[in-house]
């Protein structure tokens, strides 16, 4: 952190700096937490034109945290034209991308000292398990910012040979350049986690930032904010605008300022945005929805497909885009491994997220929760087999008991449609024929991710060349890395998250031909 500061008041550049603001301060999880309820639009923390706010509440005892201002649309306007000043005339286009880059790692260390902090906040208002989000949403989410700010000064343009106009000689030269004001619009599962997947890259290429995070869960992405100033990012460049996703997620997909939006999401919400960014031509990346197969074969690790099959579905509650929409287990081992899931699951503690020793949190809303309930329904109307679960927990709270069906058929609507809960669909199958497996894990409009447990190499890699998904586990599942890119084809969208490949999201590529 000395390192970072010392470049930056060396080369000029900016300071960090203290923000203070009236937000809510709680004693939660044994540490004081705090974190801002207002918009932050071009450096402050400010209440939305209209008044209104967004009731918070706590999935694990349905008790109310805070009211968050709610944007209209003159709050996005006005985050937006913020960002346009900064991109056109602020500081940030005026830094190199070394210090832009050593900018991102002061906020990763802001975030690293936050770490706790923001995890509790992140348990408290989406009922993740505390231990996973130090783990996962927030520990991944600083390695994300660590990523990309590496990538600052490494962003490259290409020397290409073109014919000469003799007897002339010509040269032509790529630049890649920032794509302006971008726009980002995350869902509830992974709060920070999302955010920081998308906004690191988007920074990092030297774009500005207007971002709605869920209506539901906008809390940490509100102390993020306020991390952004403490670590100096000069004001406009970040702008955090929590609000309902028809309005002010709405205004954001047809302002015409934005040039980029990257969004995830549902596959519903992601065609009615992509029509919208049509309207001035917006760049739009779009993570959606999935529905992932997971196939396990006989001569697996079966421990090892036990854990990882459990894993695949119930990570997270199951509120996890990559969680396994359908496993394909083999017939020789359907049984034994089924009971052992059923035995393993009854294990699973479920409680309060806080808890150190809770493996399963509350559901992330009340509405998710209903869908849940539903989903079940239908699936034992349809025939299906219910070997667990499948109720409300009686505790208050949005709790869902991880719940096993077998006996899925392929034309079930279960097995098509994707429940983002802790839901296993068991189907068998014949390694006999491997084809026939192969045209169920595809035969659905999704195509986010998929998995493969084998001993035999030449299975797992002809199942990974054949199945129409944008990642393929082989022998483990959930194995995302800030260095690999992660993305979907078909209906769950395209573009890519992480990796280098996300940089190309938020930049363009400009030519320069010159004549010598
Ligand atoms: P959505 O209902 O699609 O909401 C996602 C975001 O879009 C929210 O911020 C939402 O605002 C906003 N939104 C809603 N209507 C909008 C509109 N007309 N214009 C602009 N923005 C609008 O999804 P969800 O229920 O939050 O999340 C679950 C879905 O996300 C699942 O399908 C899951 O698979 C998918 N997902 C995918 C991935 C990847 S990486 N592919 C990762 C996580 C989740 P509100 O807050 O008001 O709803």
């Amino acid at each position: 952190e000395f390192y970072n500061i010392a470049v930056l008041k060396s080369r000029g550049g900016l300071e960090s700096k203290e923000i203070t603001y009236d937000g809510v301060e709680m004693e939660c999880n044994k540490m004081k937490i705090k974190f801002p309820t207002q918009l932050f639009i071009n450096g402050k923390f400010v209440d939305s034109d209209s008044g209104k706010t967004l009731t918070i509440v706590n999935p694990t005892d349905e008790s109310v945290i805070c009211k968050v201002q709610a944007a209209s649309v003159s709050d996005i306007d006005k985050a937006v034209l913020a960002a346009k000043k900064a991109f056109d005339e602020g500081e940030w286009g005026k830094i190199s991308a070394r210090e832009r880059g050593a900018l991102l790692f002061k906020l990763a260390d802001l975030m690293e000292q936050h770490k706790e902090e923001l995890a509790t906040i992140e348990s408290i208002d989406s009922g993740a398990v505390y231990t996973l989000a130090l783990k996962t949403h927030v520990g991944m989410s600083i390695d994300t910012w660590r990523y990309f700010a590496g990538w600052c000064d490494k962003i490259q343009g290409s020397t290409i040979p073109i014919n000469h106009a003799r007897p002339n000689r010509n040269l032509a030269i790529t630049k890649k350049e920032p794509i302006g004001v971008c726009a980002l619009i995350t869902p509830w599962n992974y709060p920070l986690m999302m955010l920081s997947w998308k906004m690191a890259a988007c920074l990092a290429a030297g774009n500005t930032v207007v971002m709605k995070p869920a209506a539901v869960c906008p809390l940490t992405a509100l102390k993020f904010a306020e991390l952004s100033i403490r670590a100096g990012i000069p004001p406009g460049v970040i702008n955090i605008v929590p609000g309902s996703g028809a309005l002010a997620g709405q205004a954001l997909a047809d302002h015409p300022l934005v040039r980029k939006l990257g969004f995830t999401g549902s596959t519903e919400i992601g065609q009615t945005i992509m029509k919208s960014c049509a309207s001035n031509m917006k760049k739009v990346s779009l993570e959606l929805g999935g529905k992932s197969p997971l196939v396990i074969f006989e001569d697996c690790d079966l421990d090892k497909a036990v854990r990882n099959g459990m894993a695949s579905v119930f990570f997270n509650k199951g509120e996890n885009c990559i969680a396994a929409g359908r496993l394909f287990v083999e017939e020789t081992i359907h049984d034994e491994f089924v009971s052992r899931v059923v035995a393993e699951t009854n294990k699973m503690r479920i409680g309060d997220p806080l808890n150190r020793g809770t493996a399963h949190g509350p559901q992330n809303h009340k509405a998710h929760l209903d869908k849940l309930i539903e989903f079940v329904e239908r699936g034992v109307k349809e025939g299906a087999t219910l070997v667990l679960g499948g109720k409300r927990v009686e505790r208050p709270g949005y709790f869902f008991e991880p719940t096993v069906f077998t006996g899925v058929e392929d034309h079930m609507w279960i097995a098509k449609e994707e429940s983002f809960g802790p839901i296993m669909i068991i189907s068998k199958f014949s390694s006999k024929d491997m084809d026939s497996v192969i045209r169920r894990a595809n035969n659905t409009e999704y195509a986010l991710a998929s998995g493969v447990f084998t001993r035999d190499v030449s299975r797992a890699l002809r199942f990974a060349e054949r199945v129409d998904a944008g990642t393929v586990f082989v022998n483990t599942y959930n194995k995302t890395d800030v260095g690999a890119p992660f993305g979907g084809f078909k209906q769950s969208g395209f573009g890519k998250d992480l990796g280098q490949e996300a940089l190309n999201e938020y930049l363009r590529t400009k030519n320069i031909t010159i004549e010598y």
